[in-house]
């Protein structure tokens, strides 16, 4: 597996505008913020059963009613299709 090419990367961010590049690695940022704990641990379990699922993984920080979310694929050393599908899937559950 490799990192998206230029072309393919452009569509790819296209897709999910929310997420910001990271400073320094080829990486997603987006931050998420609930209305309390509750939602935001939720949120957590949900997108924990389809990252096993989809065996791939997210870096995540979360205090009270905020997750902090950064993407990338460690075996390609960058960004694949597998962090924009999981981008995608984490911004139709907050929505
Ligand atoms: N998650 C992420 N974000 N990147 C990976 O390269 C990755 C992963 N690889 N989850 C998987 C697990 C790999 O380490 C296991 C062994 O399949």
């Amino acid at each position: 597996m490799r990192p998206l090419e230029q072309a393919a990367r452009a569509q790819a961010l296209a897709k999910v505008p929310l997420w910001r590049p990271v400073d320094g690695r080829d990486a997603l940022h987006r931050t998420f913020t609930f209305k309390d704990f509750n939602q935001a641990f939720g949120f957590m379990a949900r997108v924990a059963l389809k990252a096993e699922a989809l065996n791939h993984h997210p870096e995540w920080f979360n205090v009270y009613n905020r997750v902090e979310v950064t993407l990338s694929t460690h075996d390609a050393g960058g960004l694949t299709e597998r962090d924009i599908a999981l981008a995608a899937f984490m911004d139709g559950l907050a929505d």
